[in-house]
């Protein structure tokens, strides 16, 4: 089985944040690969998985990093591939990395999700690879009408609460 999504992270304590994108590809069946690199620390090994990732077969890259964040748009520029950066909350409530990943200069962008937001990037990378795989498509259909169950469902719940007088 070959990964279709890298999930790169700047550092293993960023890995807490990228299980929810993890856990996620799994539920979709997506197969996927982890890896811990850093634009700073390792600024070769990033080079080499960026250059070679679409020849690998990988079609999307999630990139989380805190911090003064540049993994995610150094690897935005050194490949064609779709890239989706997630701000980690690591100091400054996220803000820094926010900022530092959703400010890519014109030609070069990368898919910026919220702060923490690792489930979004892989529900984003789920939908480009949806586009072209119809066993994903349906499969990340089925999670789109459990969502709308869910919200169903509460309001079920809502419409049982009789304690209050003046509600109707
Ligand atoms: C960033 O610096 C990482 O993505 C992490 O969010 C932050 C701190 O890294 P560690 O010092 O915990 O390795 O590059």
């Amino acid at each position: 089985m070959k990964p279709l999504v890298t999930i790169i992270m700047g550092s293993t304590s960023d890995l807490p944040v990228l299980r929810k994108a993890a856990d996620f590809l799994e539920a979709m069946q997506v197969p996927f690969e982890m890896k811990a690199l850093s634009a700073h620390r390792t600024p070769a090994q990033v080079e080499d998985f960026a250059r070679n990732a679409a020849d690998a077969g990988i079609k999307v890259i999630i990139a989380a990093a805190g911090m003064a964040a540049a993994l995610p748009g150094v690897i935005a520029a050194m490949t064609p591939l779709p890239v989706i950066g997630v701000p980690i909350d690591s100091t400054l409530q996220g803000q820094d990395a926010l900022l530092s990943i959703v400010q890519m200069p014109p030609g070069i962008p990368v898919a910026t999700v919220g702060i923490n937001a690792a489930l979004n990037a892989a529900v984003l990378a789920v939908r480009i690879l949806a586009l072209s795989d119809a066993d994903i498509a349906r499969r990340y259909a089925d999670y789109c009408a459990s969502l709308t169950e869910k919200i169903v469902k509460a309001n079920e719940q809502l419409a049982l609460i009789t304690d209050y007088k003046y509600k109707v």
